[in-house]
């Protein structure tokens, strides 16, 4: 069994619904295990500008699934969500990022983790540290280092109730 975090994410079609409706999913997934979700993030689009803010949020779990196999329950939820591609980085209903699986280096054509841009997005390591306090992050230190590196950001979390 891995322990592996999940990123949630969406700036389309009432997001919170739609990161609350992930989490549900992804406990109902055979293989997954739900053992934390964060709380609901609100945040200004990182990338493009051009976008409504994200409802972003981090779900720790637990899986004997391998990382491909994984990814590919996460991108069937993604499209249970109507995502459409449009344009990379664009707005979204619903992004579902393999952000850690134990302390793995993933380096494939399909799949890289630890997630590339991790240790920028305040985010996810916001709402990481919440459900993971104390974490180490192979080759990229702490979460509590990598916030510290970006300034102790602050956002705005949305009732969810
Ligand atoms: C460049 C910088 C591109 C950071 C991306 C999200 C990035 C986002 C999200 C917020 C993107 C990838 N902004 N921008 N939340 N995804 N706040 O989930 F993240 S596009
Ligand atoms: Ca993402
Ligand atoms: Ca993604």
């Amino acid at each position: 069994m891995t322990r592996a975090y999940i990123g949630l994410g969406s700036n389309l079609d009432n997001p919170r619904d739609q990161v609350l409706e992930a989490f549900r999913e992804l406990a109902q997934e055979e293989g997954i295990r739900l053992l934390a979700r964060s709380s609901l993030y609100l945040s200004e689009p990182m990338g493009p500008q051009d976008q409504p803010e994200y409802i972003n949020a981090v779900a720790a779990i637990e899986t004997p699934l391998e990382p491909l196999v994984l990814l590919e329950i996460l991108q069937a939820i993604e499209k249970k969500h109507a995502r459409k591609r449009e344009c990379h980085w664009g707005p979204r209903t619903l992004d579902l990022d393999l952000l850690l699986y134990g302390d793995e280096r993933i380096l494939h054509p399909d799949l890289t983790v630890p997630h590339p841009g991790i240790a920028e997005r305040s985010f996810v390591l916001l709402p990481l540290r919440e459900i993971a306090p104390g974490l180490s992050i192979e080759g990229l230190g702490s979460v509590d280092e990598l916030l510290e590196k970006l300034g102790n950001p602050v956002l705005e979390v949305v009732r969810d109730v």
